[in-house]
């Protein structure tokens, strides 16, 4: 990966938030609860017991965080739409004071010279609808989206062009529905299977609805978390494949080939769901979209257990006589997260290009997290963080001299903001934000990333 690589032109620079993570004002204007809301109050969920209801004071000091962008020297914003803003019971009444919020948000991005990319799911689910259907459980949850999807393509599509339906669904299913470290915190497989399907259904039913409710014409896509399993012995290597076909082929498979892989058992599988499946989901979840937005943070290494069983330093045990390892020599972040940019590249290559053809690519998020601190002079220098931004650009870079149709790039994130279950511990911004004030301050990161927009290359 050389040093100097420069970007296409026309190349796509962004950054990226998402709405409960940085707007606060959480009952403000007739905005109803969302599943975070309820996750976050109750004790024991998040880290320090903190939540979203100030977060980044984005709902109301968004002038401020446009002027961050301004600095950065980005052409895109990539925020989040919060669903119970828009309508509090997620069914019926629409709450203009929401809508009014995001419109007053497009405006004055356009106003910069940016263009708003709306992310229409990321992860605010209003309350009203986990107890009505279960969540992303129940069936109804993919009519009830769309119908919402629409709503928000009405108002604001005659300003904006590029549409993300979901974030994440693969996190949504499992850290949700299986895991239970988000909300709505349940354990149970079958929900999160069902999950899966209903949030690929909500997926293509709302390409469709987004459609044919905006003014003017209209790019939609989709963004997942998609991930690299590398194993570190010949007998790791199924449990790897394993890996990737539950974080990737559930998604990449009915989305591009109109099926879930076949290697998948029932605790995984949509397919091997007695009646999940209806006549016809599949066709509605391979509705055509215009992009494919891939977020990465960090690869994943499969390694056989001890045959005592005892883990070893640095391992954490996997079913069936398995380990995610992390190997001697790579980094790790705040997050423990394996740092190691060559992985974006073979993502892009192996798993991504694969999938999708010559299909447009965007890296909807990319970032990591470090434990900055604000020194004597004022300033927040995170070289780690500007490493981290450097090798991952130059992977993609490499990825696009490779024939990768990678067409742009969002910085995660903006902004420090309430990092879901680790609250506000972990910081993740280009942005430096002192909670207790509010103050911002553009980290060393932010700085290298301005002259990275500003050249359309790599410094040096
Ligand atoms: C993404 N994992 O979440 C989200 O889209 C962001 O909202 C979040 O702040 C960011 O990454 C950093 O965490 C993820 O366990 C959460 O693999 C968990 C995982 C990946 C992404």
């Amino acid at each position: 990966m050389s040093s100097d690589a420069s970007f296409p032109d026309r190349f796509l620079w962004g950054a990226a938030t998402a709405a409960y993570q940085i707007e606060g004002a959480a009952a403000e204007d007739g905005k109803g609860p969302s599943i975070w809301d309820t996750f976050s109050h109750t004790p024991g969920k998040v880290h320090h017991g903190d939540t979203g209801d100030v977060a980044c004071d984005s709902y109301h000091r968004y002038p401020e965080d446009i002027e961050l962008l301004k600095r950065l020297g980005v052409g895109a914003y990539r925020f989040s739409v919060s669903w119970p803003r828009i309508r509090p019971e997620g069914r019926g009444e629409v709450n203009s004071k929401g809508l009014d919020y995001y419109s007053r948000l497009v405006d004055a991005l356009l106003e910069a010279g940016i263009a708003p990319v709306p992310t229409l799911y990321h992860w605010d689910l209003p309350q009203a609808l986990q107890d009505a259907f279960g969540g992303w459980a129940g069936r109804d949850i993919a009519e009830a989206f769309a119908s919402y999807a629409g709503v928000v393509a009405e108002a604001l599509g005659d300003r904006v062009h590029r549409w993300i339906t979901l974030n994440e669904p693969w996190v949504v299913s499992n850290v949700g529905y299986r895991w239970g470290r988000h909300a709505p915190g349940h354990s149970e497989a079958g929900e999160a299977v069902a999950a899966n399907h209903h949030l690929l259904l909500a997926h293509g039913l709302s390409v469709q609805a987004i459609r044919a409710a905006s003014p003017a014409p209209a790019e939609v896509g989709i963004t997942l978390n998609l991930g690299v399993s590398r194993p570190t012995s010949p007998e790791a290597a199924d449990m790897a494949a394993e890996l990737e076909a539950r974080h990737n082929g559930v998604y990449l498979g009915p989305l591009f080939s109109g099926e879930y892989p076949s290697r998948l058992s029932a605790e995984w599988s949509p397919a091997l769901v007695p009646g999940l499946v209806h006549d016809g989901d599949m066709a509605v979840i391979a509705e055509s979209i215009d992009f494919l937005g891939v977020n990465f943070y960090f690869p994943g290494y499969v390694g056989v257990a001890a045959a005592d069983g005892e883990l070893r330093a640095g391992e954490r045990p996997l079913e069936g006589g398995f380990v995610d390892v992390r190997p001697a020599g790579l980094p790790v972040t705040a997050m423990d997260w394996l740092v190691e940019p060559t992985s974006l590249h073979e993502l892009l290559t192996r798993v991504v290009a694969p999938a999708v053809g010559d299909l447009p690519v965007y890296i909807t998020e990319n970032g990591s997290s470090w434990y900055d601190y604000v020194n004597q002079d004022g300033e927040v220098v995170d070289l780690e963080r500007q490493s981290y931004l450097r090798g991952h650009l130059g992977a993609v870079a490499s990825a696009i001299a490779d024939g990768v149709n990678v067409r742009g790039y969002f910085a995660w994130s903006l902004l420090d903001n309430f990092e879901w279950a680790e609250g506000y511990a972990k910081r993740f911004g280009l942005t430096f934000i002192d909670f207790a004030t509010q103050r911002r301050i553009l980290k060393r990161s932010g700085e290298y990333y301005a002259q990275v927009t500003r050249k359309n290359a790599l410094p040096e």
